[in-house]
């Protein structure tokens, strides 16, 4: 991709041509200093895009009620775009596919963007690559992107709790089961879905999360619960009344633009110390550090002091 089709891709993608986006999408997933272009490029047509994450254990019916959830807002009229992240698999995995074979009912619908990432070796991760692809179809006039993520490892919460609003999908008899970081989970959380509603326990499970909430201690927003059945599309409409709930509160007295700031800060953060990381590895190699590496091997010279002169601008 030279300088001149990056432009190219990102004057398509702004007028909403599906081949544009979908490279452009291909392009920021496997980094480089061709997507950092490209984004250089896209990043003043960005900002006005709403985020939703969707998070929570595997089969608990995310894709689901995503599904649902861009049928609701397709309705309204409004298009979205849809990112189902993996990061557990080099390649576009099985749980990917099916959350695919979930959403085929609106392949064919050009107001419905979906698209699926893997980990396939970008830099920063998918933590990195996940708000660049976001930009992608915030520049391609996408007033909604929905993150899903499959699972519920550390790389999935960063991911989905990076959005605006998170919603957190959980199944009745969820309190009962042993889960590593239900503390986590429950941190994150905006809204709480329990769905399977049309399973026993539904009622109880809404409970004790209750509590849980409480005894976690006082915030400025208590996640609402609702109850969902998203096969059938019961208590999807409260869902999605929750979702807007909390980007309203959000939207009052300025909180979305503090949390966008603030994970813009960790964003940078997270640039500067991966490009501190390729710069260690490049000061680490040549003559003069083969020469440090010597003395410090015949104990001439302790390892701190090797680094402070490595890292010393005057040299030498
Ligand atoms: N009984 C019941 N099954 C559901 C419900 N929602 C989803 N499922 C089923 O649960 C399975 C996993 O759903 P899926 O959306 O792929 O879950 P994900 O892994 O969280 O994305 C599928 O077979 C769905 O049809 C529900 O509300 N009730
Ligand atoms: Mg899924």
């Amino acid at each position: 991709v030279t300088a001149a089709d990056a432009a190219a891709l990102v004057d398509g993608a702004r007028a909403g041509d599906r081949g544009a986006i979908a490279r452009l999408l291909s392009l920021v997933e496997s980094g480089g200093p061709e997507a950092d272009a490209a984004l250089s490029r896209l990043f003043p047509h960005t900002g006005t895009t709403y985020t939703v994450g969707m998070t929570g254990p595997p089969g608990g019916g995310k894709s689901t009620l995503t599904d649902r959830l861009v049928a609701r807002l397709r309705r309204d009229g409004e298009e979205v775009g849809v990112l189902a992240v993996d990061p557990t698999s080099p390649f576009t995995g099985g749980a990917i596919l099916g959350d695919r074979v979930r959403m085929q009912g609106h392949a064919t619908d050009a107001g419905v963007f979906i698209r699926s990432m893997a980990s396939r070796g970008h830099l920063g991760g998918l933590a990195l690559a996940t708000p660049q692809a976001v930009r992608v179809l915030d520049a391609a006039g996408k007033p909604w992107v929905i993150i899903e993520t499959v699972g519920v490892g550390q790389v999935e919460v960063e991911v989905a709790g990076a959005a605006d609003t998170t919603a957190v999908v959980l199944n009745p008899g969820w309190g009962d089961a042993v889960q590593a970081n239900k503390a986590g989970l429950l941190e994150i959380a905006d809204v709480l879905a329990v769905n399977k509603a049309d399973r026993p326990g539904g009622d109880e499970t809404v409970r004790d999360l209750r509590n849980m909430i409480e005894w976690s201690g006082p915030r400025d927003w208590a996640p609402p619960i609702v109850e969902t059945v998203a096969t059938e599309g019961r208590g999807v409409d409260d869902l999605w009344d929750a979702i807007a709930a909390h980007r309203a509160h959000l939207e009052r007295d300025g909180r979305l633009a503090t949390r966008r700031a603030a994970r813009l800060r960790d964003e940078i953060e997270a640039l500067v110390a991966e490009r501190l990381g390729r710069r260690a590895g490049a000061v680490c190699t040549g003559a003069r550090f083969d020469e440090l590496l010597a003395r410090v091997a015949a104990h001439d010279l302790d390892p701190h002091a090797a680094a402070d002169a490595l890292l010393d601008p005057r040299g030498q």
